[in-house]
């Protein structure tokens, strides 16, 4: 059994998105990062980084932090969504260090710059709706000779997809990018990606999750495709 220790952002989502997709049991641990959770001594001996996403592998004890480690951990476990070995696996490892390492954090800073700092700081602004687009662009090079970014649908997929979702709370359209554009529905049809994005929904009802936060992950009323 895992033990995921979770609150719905696209950092959590890209780990349930996973679970949903190989079909293995988990249960759920709030962690109502609004409320500080993320920083309970408890918490800070699985995820010294005090954020979320976190798992406890119950069957072996282990605990792993960070989405790309918690990713890798989970393929390798159930031998799914990563390439065992070859030039798969290794594109599948270079997209999911490029998603953690790139897009995850600039998307993080363009969302605080725009949706969150008490004033609108233009260079900040620029800088990172800039990276995000060219971040964007990447993919849009990639997924033109690829169906997804390793060639078949993997780790890497979900860890870029979550990032990708709130595009439009950023400013940003997915117009420019045909191939970006066909890349997101694909994935957004999915019956697992579907389940992922519902999992611990209730957990943001008003009064549990910033207003602001529930406007770009969920859409006006906490519903939506933000
Ligand atoms: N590099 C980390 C980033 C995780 C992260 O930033 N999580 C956010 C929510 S999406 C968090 O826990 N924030 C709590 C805080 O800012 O104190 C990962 O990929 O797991």
């Amino acid at each position: 059994m895992i033990d995921l220790y979770y609150w719905p952002t696209p950092n959590g989502w890209k780990i349930t998105i996973f679970l949903e997709e190989a079909e293995l049991p988990y249960r759920l641990v709030p962690v109502n990062i609004g409320r500080g959770d993320q920083f309970k001594e408890e918490f800070l001996k699985i995820s010294p980084n005090h954020r979320m996403p976190a798992i406890v592998d119950t069957d072996t004890g282990e605990s792993v932090f960070e989405s790309g480690a918690i990713l890798l951990r989970l393929a390798e476990k159930t031998g799914k969504f990563l390439a065992a070995e070859g030039a798969e696996r290794t594109a599948a490892l270079e997209w999911l260090f490029w998603q953690v390492g790139g897009l995850g954090p600039m998307a993080g800073q363009l969302s605080h710059f725009t949706n969150y700092a008490p004033e609108k700081i233009t260079y900040a602004l620029e800088r990172y709706a800039n990276e995000y687009d060219r971040l964007i662009s990447v993919m849009e090079r990639r997924l033109k000779q690829t169906e997804y970014l390793a060639g078949a649908y993997s780790i890497a997929d979900m860890a870029a997809w979550p990032w990708v979702k709130p595009h439009e709370a950023f400013g940003q359209s997915l117009d420019p990018y045909p191939s970006v554009k066909r890349w997101f529905e694909a994935i957004r049809q999915r019956p697992a990606v579907q389940r992922g994005l519902e999992v611990g929904k209730d957990l943001s009802k008003p009064g549990q999750m910033d207003e602001e936060a529930r406007r770009i992950l969920f859409g006006q009323k906490g519903q939506g495709s933000a």
